[in-house]
């Protein structure tokens, strides 16, 4: 399986998350990718290749342009005011007030943010574009006959919404893959988000439509970020209804259980047959990782690589997240060389 991967990653360099009140180090660090890297190379997985740039178009078919502009502005507009800090959201359009777009940087960071815990900094913007070629570059392989491909995507992309950054998103990378597959005369497509956290941006993206069908294995929304979506009774609306399948799990969810789920989400994603199956790859399931708790340990990312791999469908993995640093170059290569029946 070839991977798609650039050093412009690094670009994204925030030196602030607000985590338990204090503004920490972030675990969306740039060496989670040297040690995915590290770990590719050591197995041989294959070709290692730099993206193509697309530009904006692909870009704006999932996200609004005044989003876009925000972003790719944010960071200057911020430093203008002479804060010493990265941007961060203070305030949100709350239960009972207006949502109303302001003018002012201070708002409108509030506007477009759904967390705070994620910062705009110098080359957020940059890094998340090149991300985003990442994916496109990959779905480009299979488009081309490849059977499978690696998008080495950081900034991850799960919880941006068309018009919300947060949970370390800013563009949704798998959706804007999604919608490139479409484009090119897909006329299905599967978004397996197995990360452990609900991707409330992809959700929200394709919530009203039947041409993508979104599942996502997560930690129970009752208990976990992003808090507000990912619940089990959420199963798309309109044209969408029936093709949006939440299962939520419980602090604690080991790999039995876990695995049972993605062999109930196998069975619905053959009844649909896509054309191309793209799996939102975080690997914070993961025992030791330090901001989640199921208890995934690194042979059983190999099973379920395998698992998924047994489908037959082509499939376009996405980096998404995943924060024990040490161990995510060995969890995510497992998932892949699984798939590939190493
Ligand atoms: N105490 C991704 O995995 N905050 N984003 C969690 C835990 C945000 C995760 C707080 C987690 C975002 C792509
Ligand atoms: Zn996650």
């Amino acid at each position: 399986m070839k991977t798609i991967h650039t050093e412009k990653h690094r670009l994204r360099n925030s030196k602030s998350e607000l985590s338990g009140g204090l503004l920490v180090s972030p675990y969306e660090c740039p060496e989670r990718v040297d040690y995915i890297l590290a770990r590719l190379k050591q197995q041989s997985l294959g070709e290692i290749i730099s993206p193509n740039a697309f530009g904006l178009a692909p870009i704006l078919r999932i996200h609004d342009e005044h989003y876009l502009e925000f972003l790719s502005t944010c960071w200057t507009r911020w430093k203008a005011l002479g804060y010493q800090g990265e941007a961060i959201a203070s305030v949100w359009p709350a239960r009972g007030m207006r949502q109303r777009k302001p003018t002012d940087i201070e708002g409108l960071v509030g506007y477009y943010a759904f967390a705070s815990e994620t910062t705009i900094s110098d080359g957020t913007w940059e890094a998340a574009l090149h991300s985003a070629d990442v994916a496109l570059s990959a779905q480009a392989l299979i488009a081309s006959g490849e059977k499978s491909a690696f998008a080495l995507c950081r900034p991850p992309g799960h919880h941006a919404a068309s018009d919300l950054f947060g949970g370390y998103c800013f563009i949704n990378n798998a959706a804007v893959a999604a919608q490139a597959s479409l484009d090119q005369g897909a006329k299905r497509v599967v978004i397996l988000d197995v990360d452990f956290h609900h991707g409330n941006g992809t959700q929200e993206i394709f919530y009203h439509r039947n041409d993508v069908f979104y599942v996502s294995l997560h930690g129970h929304p009752a208990e976990h970020f992003p808090h507000f979506l990912g619940y089990a009774d959420e199963k798309g609306t309109g044209e969408g209804e029936g093709f949006n399948l939440n299962l939520p799990m419980s602090s604690g969810t080991d790999f039995d259980t876990w695995d049972a789920s993605l062999a109930l989400a196998c069975n619905r994603i053959m009844q649909y047959a896509p054309d191309i199956l793209i799996v939102s790859l975080g690997v914070d399931t993961f025992v030791d990782d330090p901001i989640s708790n199921f208890r995934l340990q690194s042979d059983d990312f190999t099973r379920y690589g395998e698992r998924l791999g047994k489908l037959g469908i082509p499939t376009l993995f996405v980096m998404e997240g995943g924060y024990a640093v040490s161990e995510i170059g060995t969890n995510v290569v497992n998932v892949l060389a699984g798939f590939e029946g190493n």
